[in-house]
């Protein structure tokens, strides 16, 4: 069933802004030499301003992402249009190895309204689940129309004649669409890096048309799931005249490709990391943490979705069997500060440090603590070696997109040994059914599978990582960002 015109705007007072009408540019002052072939727009920049010798520069951002895009965009001589992440921060255009980044300035009201409000607020929360509240309010709906407007202008201009543009995530869904309009000669992607929301869930959202439509003008639309691709298609067809044709969406007379291209690690650089005598050296200096215990390990950003609160509670209930103690296995929980300036992530802090307190008040003793936390970055060397001390990895998100923590823990496990505990509701449990899969809402459930992952069979934990290992060490982020780009023909 098709839901009718009336019924979308009825309850929100008019339709929302028009997102059209946005003159066709040609080149608008660049000149066409300076264009690229391939453009990346994402909310940030591949670099972060550094001191470097004492001297403020720029140095590559950390991340999967950057590492897989820039080799890519550098051969094609290409261009990164972002925000340095700064409040009415844009510095004139630069080059740094070989790729321009262009920033796009974006004002200190627009960070509130967009950035913290529409994106982190309204969009987040709802695409993951509502496992928090989303907020809707009008007042953050303009900001994000502007900012997007804006990159779209940027990516309008520096794109050459035919050229490709990817667009990237939930920040920038209205760009396809105008970019399309201001330069219906390029052919542009966009990738989803959380989940997509079943119909019931999308429909909520004020500005959903304009969210769909603006989608909609790109030539390829890729998800982290099938099942994010199916809820796309499904919504498509209900709210708004676009006939699903398999892979394809049929719109306004295009064709749009719609399907699932998971995103995945820089294998090798993981796998190679797990040899590096310093990292092992490092390793071994950890495994004093263990005192004859297992070592059971989480790495997240501090974020409600990642289900950290719920499993310290299963970590808890495990504790409290009978047969079990605080000298059988110790958690490691890693924690990196995130968005702190939004309340949500505030409670969700006191939360998980409440709960570390109850635990470590209830069951510790001297010197045998049960939960080491720890929030903060850690150096890529003391992630990897905190993962090859890990014997069990807890990878138990309530909702989320991907999750490359599994796919990094599994990665450094190159003698096959560890356990992965992992939600059904990450991505990566699509890929990896080999994990000991668990509902993170289930804090039971939770506590039976620690067990389980606990007193596993080594030859069947050992045939489960070697199945998960195949599955990454194939499937690469240079593989994704391969196969997405060479979709955007
Ligand atoms: P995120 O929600 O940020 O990404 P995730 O995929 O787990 O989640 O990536 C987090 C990255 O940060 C990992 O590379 C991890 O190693 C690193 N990290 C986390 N905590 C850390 C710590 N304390 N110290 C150092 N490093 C830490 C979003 C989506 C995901 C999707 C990715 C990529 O929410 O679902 O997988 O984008 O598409």
């Amino acid at each position: 069933m098709r839901l009718a015109e009336d019924a979308l705007s009825g309850s929100h007072g008019p339709p929302p802004r028009s997102l059209t009408i946005l003159e066709p540019m040609a080149s608008q002052n660049v000149p066409a030499a300076q264009q690229s072939e391939l453009v990346i727009v994402a909310n940030t920049l591949p670099v972060r301003r550094e001191e470097v010798d004492g001297e403020l520069g720029w140095a590559q951002s950390p991340g999967g992402l950057v590492s897989a895009l820039s080799p890519i965009v550098r051969e094609a001589g290409g261009c990164w249009v972002g925000w340095t992440g700064g409040a009415d921060d844009a510095p004139e255009p630069f080059r740094h190895e070989d790729i321009l980044n262009v920033a796009v300035p974006v004002s200190e009201v627009e960070v509130a309204g967009s950035y913290q409000g529409m994106c982190n607020s309204t969009l987040w929360p709802l695409y993951h689940d509502a496992v928090r509240p989303p907020e809707y309010h009008r007042h953050w709906w303009n900001p994000y129309v502007a900012v997007n407007r804006r990159f779209a202008e940027e990516a309008a201009r520096r794109t050459a004649l035919g050229g490709r543009v990817w667009i990237q995530d939930y920040h920038l869904q209205l760009v396809p669409r105008m970019l399309r309009e201001l330069r219906p000669d390029v052919s542009s992607g966009f990738f989803l890096h959380i989940p997509f929301p079943p119909i019931e869930l999308f429909l909520r959202l004020p500005w959903r048309r304009a969210v769909l439509e603006g989608l909609l003008g790109a030539d390829v639309i890729g998800f982290q799931t099938p099942a994010g691709a199916y809820n796309f298609t499904r919504l498509a067809d209900r709210l708004i005249e676009a006939e699903p044709q398999g892979e394809t969406i049929r719109y306004q007379g295009r064709d749009i490709r719609v399907g699932a291209f998971p995103i995945s690690i820089d294998t090798d650089r993981y796998a190679n990391a797990a040899l590096s005598p310093e990292i092992r050296e490092r390793a071994e200096q950890l495994q004093q943490l263990r005192r004859g215990r297992k070592i059971i390990l989480s790495v997240d950003r501090l974020d409600y979705t990642k289900g950290i609160d719920l499993r310290l509670k299963a970590f808890l209930e495990w504790l409290g069997r009978e047969d079990r103690s605080i000298r059988d296995a110790v958690m490691v929980q890693v924690a990196v500060p995130s968005r702190e300036r939004i309340s949500e992530y505030q409670i969700l802090r006191r939360d998980v440090e409440e709960l570390v307190g109850q635990i470590n008040g209830e069951y510790g003793e001297l010197g045998v603590v049960p939960v080491q936390y720890f929030r903060r970055n850690l150096p890529f060397e003391e992630l990897i070696a905190f993962y090859l001390v890990a014997d069990v990895m807890l990878v138990t998100p309530l909702c989320d997109g991907m999750n490359l923590v599994a796919k990094e823990y599994v990665a450094t496990r190159l003698e096959d040994d560890g356990v992965l505990v992992l939600s059904e509701f990450a991505g990566a449990a699509a890929e990896l059914p080999d994990a000991l899969l668990v509902n993170p809402h289930d804090v039971n459930a939770m506590a039976a599978t620690i067990e389980q992952a606990v007193t596993l069979d080594p030859e069947d934990g050992s045939r489960r990582m070697k199945a998960m290992r195949e599955v990454v060490r194939r499937h690469s982020v240079h593989e994704w960002a391969a196969q997405f780009i060479e979709a955007l023909v």
